[in-house]
């Protein structure tokens, strides 16, 4: 068992590609026999975060409860994936520092692509619905998202595939080390 653990944190707005390129991630580092396990809304928000909704201090404790947990498995040698908006700098700041204390590696990665890009894509239809007032807090229309200033790994998902995005972060991986 020479695995080490880290966590690899995306952040960006509602279908930026996260959780795609999220799972295709998980699936890549299968494939080298590396085991790793993904954070996303459908297994933290439907459970241990089901009492959390959209407003600034739920999205605070929504993060804050998910980097406890991405510690945790990163601690016990798994890669912990995480997929989570994650909008305020802050949070995620306060999820690298409780890392760092760890001595256990944060990865930020930015899932970038224009508001007018995720707009078009709305595959929810969720935009379409924040911008007729029918979603309140809606990130990107009617909530903030602060774009990450120091990530790791930038990845325009507009300008490049979503094989070129997860190899980004396996090159990022090797050239740190990590795997
Ligand atoms: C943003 C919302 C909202 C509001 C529901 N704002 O595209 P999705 O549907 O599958 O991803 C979004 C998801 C965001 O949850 P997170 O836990 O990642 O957010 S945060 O990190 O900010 O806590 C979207 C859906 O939940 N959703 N209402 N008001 N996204």
């Amino acid at each position: 068992l020479k695995q080490k653990g880290l966590t690899i944190w995306f952040t960006g707005l509602s279908a930026s590609g996260k959780s795609t390129l999220a799972t295709a991630l998980e699936q890549t580092l299968l494939h080298s026999g590396i085991i790793s396990y993904r954070l996303d809304g459908d297994n933290i928000r439907f459970g241990l975060n089901k009492n959390l909704g959209f407003g600034p201090d739920d999205r605070t404790e929504n993060i804050r409860r998910i980097s406890e947990v991405a510690k945790l498995f990163a601690d016990s040698t798994v890669i912990a994936i995480t997929a989570f908006i994650s909008p305020y700098r802050q949070d995620r700041d306060t999820a690298r520092q409780l890392h760092q204390e760890a001595g256990i590696p944060f990865i930020e990665v930015f899932a970038d692509a224009p508001l007018s890009v995720v707009e078009q894509r709305d595959p929810k239809g969720l935009y379409k619905k924040a911008k007729a007032g029918e979603i309140k807090e809606f990130t990107g229309i009617s909530a903030p998202y602060e774009a990450p200033e120091k990530a790791e790994i930038h990845i325009k998902t507009d300008q490049l595939s979503v094989e070129e995005g997860v190899q980004a972060v396996i090159t990022y991986l090797v050239d740190q080390g990590y795997i």
